[in-house]
């Protein structure tokens, strides 16, 4: 029918582009075009930078027929579409990405090839589209990737920052940030939607209004300033499938409507300039992970981008549907990344009563069956309460209506616990003092799904932030969804010489593997296969090799790729424990250092006590938060110290890789030999970091704690490195701490010894980080853990070997590489395509399109 005609109709153009990327010939063709035309260069003047936007246009142009393809399709099926809202979407690169989804690396390879270029060169330029600050974010970017390859109809919704996570770099130690202006040069993978503009409101007041009709009085609001938000679209490529969805990505610009008496009164530049600040509100991503700042132009983020986000659900709904409210829920599915986006719930439920004059009941109805809320920590600092002035003097019609969600829900609450007036203080969406809005409270309301992102965290938020809300809306309102990561960058474009011998090995030439992650489990029978081994630690040592020289490019420090690679990235927090890794590595040298005093060998060292090891550390503190800044620092000044010590040699090496980002994740990730996942038990929501690793053949050093746990089931107890108290002692141990004093064990006496006689540089400097554990009730656990991580490294150093080997000799090895394959094999679980399945099937009640 209608379908079949547009595919008639369509045939010509769609088949015409797409085969830019299938022939050599028409991509050079293309390419040598847009270096004339859009970038108006020639090719005798064309660097490896006119080289990636050229490549990169021509790439896009085919992406953009698939994309326009896709929402037609979509549209006309008319079938329930998912948005899933997140204020960050950490993408990294997208060139590569494409060229893997699209299944045109090869090609495009032989066509720059010929036409002078290098293709990793040519990668080389684009920079990491960072919009996220990281687990969070990226977590983001692997839905819209999945939703993507396993074809069904999913947007995104964000924001366009013009400034992404900060630059970090290392300067004498310290972190200095610098800006992210990544939209220096034109971006070519996005498409500026220009035409695409919703005015949003901010400020003003609320005023009532008589309906003649129904004699009713009707709340009405008059916005004081208003902003546009404009279209940016980032068509999101599924891997071997047409289905192209998209990533809507709004910035803030002026109106074009003056203030007349402002501008009357001569006041022409600073009402110009009053305008020119609604940019600021797209300006720059909010640099905080696991905490919550409070900040007005933050909310006012949260708003803009959620009001337009909105708006252009609600437009294309009515667009085929018209104010047949009653399918709205049946046609669209919200998912809240994170409380950032709640006031999506105040919003919907302000458009259907204020704006298209439905009952609050009716519409109350429509917004819960719409929204589900994803909640990603128990961690008290980084639970969103905005202040109850601020809310009412930027969205004064708003803070109405969430006291109206509050009366209903409390009113609920009492008939359901007459007179339990304390439930009812607890669960109030207000808090009394300081009075503010809790957002995951109202987002829990607003909500017919709310979950946690691994076993553990789910059942964690169940028994203690989210305790009462069991109590009244029933255990089902409660699930789990334990994250993924996306296989297509985590594995195939991260490390491509892995994936091409799983391909390889389960017979698969075509990597149906990417979207059939499970199918890794085959990788078991070869286990005891020598040149199967053999091959497996080959790609481990190159991967190594390259991890080495991004080393050395950054650092000028020299690490040997044959000893342990020992790594620890991610935010730097101390619910993440860097300090505890960074403890244990100063004993480490102190160790050394006394052993080789009394006359031991180096040699010997390594025999009976300590394998040689690199200890790679990298990651980015908020720029607010000083012991996060303390611990980088310190990881630093002992780098310098030990790095410096001849006697120490190959022995062990301390690095910290400056600026840790997508991009170098992708090559750190596969060149580990083991990784460091070691929060506080009960701290880490999930954690993705370790899938990754795990992903790409690196062993696990982690406490029971996030999808550690989950891991391990899947994997096997013995192919990770598992220490530290359990969450269940964690309260425990702290009140302990509190009421009976913190106990230093011999061991990190010694480090605090160290530290505090200077070996590291001024004592000063560190006093914070000591005293945190020693005089403020060590809240991390740091002495508790401090032995049982020692312990686990002992372990573990035995099974890697401990006669050092030389660079390419697997003999010591080989129960580290057995373990690693079999790590890869049981690694299925943790796609987030699985995720994507799950979230569809039991919170959004979607299926995927036929394609
Ligand atoms: C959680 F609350 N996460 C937050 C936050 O503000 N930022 C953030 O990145 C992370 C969790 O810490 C996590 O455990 C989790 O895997 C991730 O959200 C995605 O659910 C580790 O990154």
């Amino acid at each position: 029918s209608q379908l079949t005609i547009l595919d008639s109709k369509r045939k010509q153009p769609s088949d015409t582009v797409k085969s830019v990327v299938d022939s050599k010939e028409k991509f050079e063709e293309e390419f040598v075009k847009h270096v004339e035309t859009s970038l108006g260069r020639s090719m005798y003047n064309c660097d490896d930078l006119a080289a990636y936007q050229a490549a990169s246009n021509t790439i896009r142009d085919a992406l953009i027929i698939d994309w326009a393809n896709t929402q037609q399709k979509q549209t006309i099926q008319d079938g329930k579409r998912v948005y899933y809202l997140s204020l960050e979407f950490l993408m990294g690169r997208a060139m590569d990405n494409a060229l893997i989804n699209l299944k045109c690396e090869n090609n495009t390879r032989q066509s720059l090839n010929e036409l002078g270029f290098n293709l990793e060169d040519v990668l080389n330029q684009e920079p990491d589209a960072a919009l996220g600050n990281g687990g969070l974010g990226r977590l983001a970017a692997c839905f819209v990737d999945s939703l993507s390859s396993k074809n069904y109809s999913g947007w995104g919704y964000g924001l366009n920052y013009q400034y992404g996570i900060f630059e970090q770099k290392i300067i004498d130690g310290y972190q200095i940030e610098a800006p992210d202006y990544w939209l220096k040069y034109s971006n070519p993978w996005v498409l500026d939607r220009n035409e695409i503009q919703i005015p949003v409101d901010f400020y003003g007041y609320v005023y009532e209004e008589h309906d003649p009709n129904t004699g009713k009085v009707k709340k009405n609001w008059n916005g004081g300033e208003r902003v546009l938000a404009v279209a940016s679209d980032f068509p999101i490529p599924g891997y071997n499938t047409d289905n192209t969805n998209n990533l809507r990505l709004w910035n803030a610009k002026p109106t074009n409507e003056f203030d007349f008496t402002k501008f009357n009164a001569g006041d022409y530049q600073q009402s110009v300039a009053a305008q020119q600040r609604a940019e600021s509100i797209t300006s720059v991503l909010y640099p905080n992970d696991n905490f919550e700042s409070g900040k007005e132009l933050r909310l006012k983020q949260q708003y803009f981008w959620v009001a337009a986000s909105l708006h252009d659900i609600v437009r294309r709904f009515k667009k085929q549907h018209k104010q047949n409210w009653k399918k709205f829920p049946d046609q669209v599915a919200i998912q809240l990344n994170d409380t950032h986006p709640t006031l999506a719930v105040v919003e919907l439920q302000r458009i259907l009563v204020d704006l298209e004059g439905l009952e609050w009941n009716e519409a109350w109805s429509i917004v819960t069956s719409v929204f589900a809320y994803t909640n990603h920590t128990v961690m008290a600092e980084a639970l969103e309460k905005w202040p109850v002035d601020l809310v009412g003097r930027l969205l004064p019609r708003h803070l109405e209506i969430i006291y109206d969600i509050n009366f209903f829900f409390l009113k609920e609450v009492e008939r359901k616990f007459p007179g339990d007036r304390d439930l009812i203080r607890r669960v109030s969406i207000i808090d009394e003092s300081p009075k503010s809005v809790k957002m995951a409270f109202l987002a829990i309301v607003g909500s017919h799904k709310v979950n946690g992102v691994a076993e553990l965290h789910s059942e964690l938020i169940k028994t203690t932030i989210f305790k009462d809300f069991v109590k009244v809306f029933g255990a089902e309102k409660f699930t789990n969804v334990t994250n993924g990561i996306t296989p297509r960058r985590w594995l195939r474009q991260a490390n491509p010489k892995l994936a091409a011998l799983i391909a390889e090995k389960l017979n698969d030439p075509e990597y149906d593997y990417l979207t059939n992650l499970g199918k890794l489990k085959q990788l078991e029978q070869f286990v005891d296969d020598e040149d199967f081994l053999k091959q497996w630690h080959a790609i481990k040592f190159d991967n190594k090799r390259k991890l080495a020289a991004l080393v050395k490019e950054l650092t000028d420090i020299d690490i040997d790729p044959s000893v342990l690679f020992d790594v620890q990235v991610k935010r730097i927090h101390e619910y993440k424990r860097q300090q505890l890794n960074i403890f244990a590595v100063i004993y480490r040298y102190l160790h050394i250092k006394e052993l080789l005093s009394k006359g031991v060998t180096i040699e010997e060292i390594k025999k009976n006590y300590y394998i040689p090891k690199a200890s790679i550390f990298g990651g980015k503190a908020a720029p607010g938060y000083y012991m996060a800044k303390t611990i980088i620092h310190l990881i630093n000044k002992v780098g310098e110290v030990i790095n410096a010590d001849k006697e120490i040699g190959n022995l062990l090496k301390v690095v910290f890789i400056p600026d840790y980002n997508v991009s170098k994740a992708e090559i750190i990730c596969p060149g580990s030999d083991l990784s460091n996942h070691i929060s506080t038990a009960g701290t880490e929501a999930s954690g993705t970091s370790n899938m990754k690793f795990a992903l790409n053949g690196g062993l696990i050093i982690g406490t029971v704690d996030g999808a550690n746990v989950e891991i391990t089931r899947e994997i096997g107890e013995e192919n990770i490195f598992l220490f530290g108290n359990l969450a269940e002692s964690v309260e425990e141990l702290r009140h302990k701490h509190v009421f009976e004093g913190v106990n230093v064990p011999e061991t990190l006496q010694v480090v605090f010894n160290a530290i505090e006689k200077e070996v590291f540089g001024p004592a000063d400097e560190f006093k914070s980080l000591i005293d945190s554990i020693r005089y403020h009730g060590d809240y991390y656990l740091v002495t508790d853990d401090f032995e049982l991580f020692l312990d686990a490294h002992k372990k573990l150093e035995k099974v890697y070997g401990h006669d050092g080997g030389d660079a390419t000799d697997r003999g010591h090895l080989q129960e580290w590489v057995k373990k690693s394959v079999w790590s890869v094999a049981n690694m299925g679980f943790f796609s987030s395509d699985r995720c994507i399945d799950e979230y569809a099937e039991n919170i959004w009640n979607v299926e995927p399109s036929n394609q």
